[in-house]
């Protein structure tokens, strides 16, 4: 029989974690052919509610499932996983500052980055959903010297994900029409959703990226607001497609992107399109076996170059302001 995989989810209990543990329990995440281990972290006071979803992965039945473990201590709960979906953060409530937050996250990420660094797996790939995703994942990094930088990772796939269906809306195709869409910067509300080099149905998308109207009141601020769309539409935040996205992200970094396009991944920059260096922003990459690599040569007209500098020039200022905590 086959070693099962070992997959650490943080926030088991939460939203999120609710889709997200029976698509990869069902094999969505690694293959029908694979079988795999769920290693569940959540606070204690949630332990649980966790039982709860335990009770109800077993009675799914899932032939991919080897088995879960649940705990509270990262320690236990990372060692020798393979894969870690870091989903779990302390969102802001109310009252609470900017400041706050970060520090109420850097908290969680320096422990479980450290956790991550003395328990993982070699073969260890890290994905961050929580938010502020790009700053936690790079506070988790800092505290994991031992594990090379490439292996964090957070979400931006939501983000290309809607950022397709809303093109594809405006193409009049189906969004496996198109092609090499890219979020560049952070996930949040300055992310920059860049279709200039996108193809429709094999076609470059002159005819919507000369509608600057179209782009800057419409198809960009709906994509950088679909997440607040969806708080207002549904009275709660989006799980199901962040779950999905999740998962997007991850088996494409560990299967490989598909020839001719690519995806949008929050890594370590490397300087590329002159994104500060050890900044962890979104870009288009392509991936390979659990590598991925930063596309390169990519023209930036004005309208892009001012976009990306403001969305990473916002990581910069997280990055000091967590720095500023001694979180880093
Ligand atoms: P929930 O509040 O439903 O669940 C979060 C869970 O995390 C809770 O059960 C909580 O107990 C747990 N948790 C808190 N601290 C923990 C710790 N130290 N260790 C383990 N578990 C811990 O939130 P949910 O809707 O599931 O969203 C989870 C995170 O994803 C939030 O930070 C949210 O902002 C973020 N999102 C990120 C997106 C992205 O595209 N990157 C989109 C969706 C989502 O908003």
């Amino acid at each position: 029989s086959i070693t099962p995989v070992k997959v650490a989810v943080t926030g088991a209990a939460g939203n999120i974690g609710y889709s997200l543990l029976f698509r990869i329990a069902s094999g969505a995440l690694l293959g029908p052919d694979t079988p795999v281990e769920l290693r569940l972290l959540e606070i204690t006071p949630a332990l649980k509610a966790v039982e709860g979803v335990v009770m109800e992965l077993e009675d799914s039945a899932f032939p991919t499932l080897a088995g879960v473990e649940i705990g509270d201590d990262p320690n236990v709960i990372f060692d020798g996983a393979n894969v870690a979906l870091l989903v779990g953060a302390r969102p802001r409530t109310k009252g609470m500052e900017r400041g706050d937050l970060l520090e109420a996250n850097g908290a969680i990420f320096t422990g479980q980055g450290k956790a991550l660094n003395d328990h993982a797996a070699d073969d260890i790939r890290i994905t961050v959903t929580g938010n502020p995703a790009n700053t936690n994942a790079l506070i988790a990094r800092s505290n994991a010297p031992d594990i090379p930088a490439e292996r964090f990772s957070a979400l931006t796939r939501l983000d290309h994900n809607r950022a397709l269906a809303q093109l594809a809306r405006k193409a009049g195709v189906h969004v496996t029409e198109l092609k090499k869409l890219t979020i560049w910067g952070n996930h949040s509300a300055t992310q920059y959703p860049d279709i200039f080099h996108a193809e429709v149905a094999g076609k470059n998308t002159a005819d919507f990226t000369g509608d600057t109207d179209w782009l800057e009141n419409d198809f960009i601020p709906t994509v950088q607001k679909r997440g607040a769309a969806i708080i207002e539409a549904r009275g709660a935040s989006s799980a199901a497609s962040a779950a999905a996205a999740t998962i997007d992200h991850t088996r494409d970094w560990l299967r490989g992107s598909a020839d001719g396009d690519w995806l949008s991944m929050a890594v370590v920059s490397d300087g590329s399109y002159g994104v500060p260096e050890g900044l962890i922003s979104s870009f288009p990459v392509t991936t390979k076996d659990g590598n991925w690599e930063i596309v390169q040569g990519l023209d930036i007209n004005d309208f892009s170059r001012a976009r990306i500098d403001a969305s990473t020039a916002e990581l910069a200022e997280e990055r000091d302001a967590v720095q500023a905590l001694n979180l880093l």
